[in-house]
């Protein structure tokens, strides 16, 4: 086995700091975090930012932090800073192990973006224009014709009718590049993914559609809502529009001579709110500065709440207080097991119920991997003493599983459902190892043959192995459940002795009966039930109730 030798780098979408966070932020920084330390694990690479990087962060040159911060009495950095803390907070409450956080009013961010700017000039893909659209004075931006037809051509917000207005500004040439994504699109299939996405992707690329180019700038005046962002090279009077500023943040995040191996970027993780900006026009950047794509540009579905799309006229987002009272109950892993394997990650939405994550949680954590952890560890208590029993020879269980092949077939569809970004199938991997173990025990039944073990002298070398070869499953199946529960499988692995080194591969510490795997003697200490069952009678936790 040879590890990959290519860095792994994952991107989240870098959030408007002027949100609070909430479960869709939360949800796409965790499917990040999942994939890298599944990759991590794979690679056996421990914590290298050289091997694995993961990278999320915050979009902070948006008209509406200038706004807000007024409206709260601080400077739009104040409040950046402010609000960008938030997000850090998020994120280590759901324990994402990012390995950098950018955030768009860096300097290292800031600095770099006017010489991107200037290599597209350099290309010839910007050219100063006249851009007319659909202007509400009161909001100080623009509609586009659709929202501005939709509206009856007046404000959303104060009812006043739209101004058709034009303003000079910079455009950036997409329509140069519509022939070259769509022959990329069509022939790299695993460029736009899941395949819905992809199939919309295409679809607007096809002729007859037609691709027009984008305003990149935004006039500065003397209004202060004007003067924040980064301004355009060689012309102060422009900033550069706030959308392609951000876009940017994936490259200058590794734009340094030690990360300059990252690039390109494995998978951009985005929700499809946001597809056209990384599957169209960031690739038709990239194309104008002469750099490599990005691997796959993935976009997930949507989080509703209860059957209901989230809004803040129905007040029922699951905002992060709800998540951490879910994760005080449950147990924060038992939080990221629904949410990475019950998610919208292939495309279609999800609904977070309450009634659902207790079936959930019920079945995959207390009844699963917990119960069976449980059994398991009591059994080579009762008749062992706690130490794990010597497994024997091949048969010495006198049943006809082979747990080698069973273990290597968990592993490879972990790996290779990792490798194609299906991360709730590389999590459930593991789930369904325990399943295996629980069946086994069914069949083997070794509480029977230890009531026989006194008369019959046959029977204690099979409960050994029985017993054996289920603890030694169970020390992969927490291995591939660790990306998805780290703090439980660490604890798991840990009563049993067997805390993983970290710079070993996957595939050789989870080789059944290999150098990494239990040996006989190895204490499998008891401890508290890993999952406690949860009843569901009980109301909905945040609910107040
Ligand atoms: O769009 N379900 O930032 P943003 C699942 N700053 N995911 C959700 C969600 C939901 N209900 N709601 C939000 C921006 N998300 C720009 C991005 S990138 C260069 C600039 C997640 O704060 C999802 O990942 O509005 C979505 O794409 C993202 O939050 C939008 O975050």
């Amino acid at each position: 086995y040879t590890p990959p030798m290519r860095p792994y780098y994952i991107t989240t979408p870098i959030y408007y700091v002027n949100d609070q966070p909430h479960i869709g932020h939360c949800y796409t920084t965790l499917i990040a975090d999942v994939a890298a330390r599944f990759q991590r694990l794979i690679r056996g690479c421990g914590t290298d930012p050289s091997r694995v990087f993961f990278l999320t962060g915050t979009d902070e040159h948006a008209d509406k932090v200038v706004t807000s911060a007024a409206q709260h009495g601080f400077s739009p950095q104040q409040w950046a800073d402010r609000n960008a803390q938030a997000f850090r907070e998020a994120f280590a409450a759901m324990n994402c192990a990012y390995d950098d956080f950018i955030r768009t009013t860096e300097p290292r961010h800031k600095s770099k973006v006017p010489g991107y700017i200037e290599r597209l000039m350099a290309s010839g893909d910007i050219y100063k224009g006249d851009y007319t659209g659909w202007y509400d004075a009161g909001q100080e931006e623009y509609l586009t014709e659709t929202a501005a037809k939709e509206a009856g051509y007046k404000s959303p917000i104060t009812g006043r009718p739209l101004i058709r207005r034009t303003e000079p500004c910079y455009f950036f040439r997409l329509s140069k590049y519509q022939q070259r994504l769509l022959d990329y699109i069509d022939a790299h299939p695993e460029f736009v993914q899941p395949d819905a996405r992809r199939s919309e992707v295409l679809g607007r690329l096809r002729p007859p559609a037609v691709l027009n180019d984008v305003p990149i700038s935004r006039p500065v005046t003397d209004d202060p809502a004007t003067q924040w962002g980064i301004r355009m090279p060689g012309d102060p009077a422009h900033r550069i529009y706030v959308w392609i500023d951000a876009l940017f943040n994936y490259y200058s995040a590794v734009d340094t001579p030690e990360r300059k191996d990252l690039w390109p970027a494995d998978v951009h993780l985005i929700g499809k709110d946001i597809l056209w900006f990384h599957a169209v026009i960031w690739p038709a950047m990239l194309m104008g500065m002469g750099l490599e794509l990005p691997r796959t540009v993935y976009g997930h579905g949507w989080w509703v709440s209860e059957g209901m799309k989230m809004s803040k006229s129905l007040g029922n987002f699951i905002d992060l207080a709800k998540l951490k009272a879910y994760a005080e109950r449950y147990s924060l892993d038992g939080l990221r097991w629904y949410l990475v394997t019950q998610g919208p990650l292939g495309g279609t939405d999800a609904d977070f119920a309450h009634s659902k994550f207790i079936e959930v949680y019920n079945a995959d954590l207390a009844n699963g991997i917990g119960n069976c952890a449980s059994r398991v560890g009591n059994m080579i208590e009762k008749y062992f003493g706690g130490a794990v029993p010597p497994r024997g020879g091949p048969g010495a269980d006198g049943a006809t599983q082979d747990w080698a092949a069973r273990c290597e077939a968990a592993v490879s569809a972990a790996t290779a459902a990792a490798d194609t970004f299906d991360i709730a199938e590389a999590a459930k991997a593991g789930i369904r190892l325990v399943a295996e173990v629980d069946a086994y025990i069914g069949v083997t039944q070794p509480f029977r043959l230890a009531k026989a073990i006194d008369a019959d002298p046959a029977a204690r070398p099979r409960l050994e192995a029985i017993l054996a070869n289920c603890a030694e499953a169970l020390r992969i199946a927490a291995l591939l459940l660790s990306p998805t529960m780290p703090q439980k499988m660490a604890d798991l692995l840990a009563r049993w002795s067997c805390t993983p080194p970290a710079n070993v591969p996957l595939a050789d510490l989870a080789r059944f009966g290999g150098p990494h795997s239990l040996k006989p003697g190895t204490r499998i200490a008891k401890g508290d039930p890993l999952f406690m069952r949860a009843d569901p009678a009980e109301p909905a936790p945040g609910t107040g109730a």
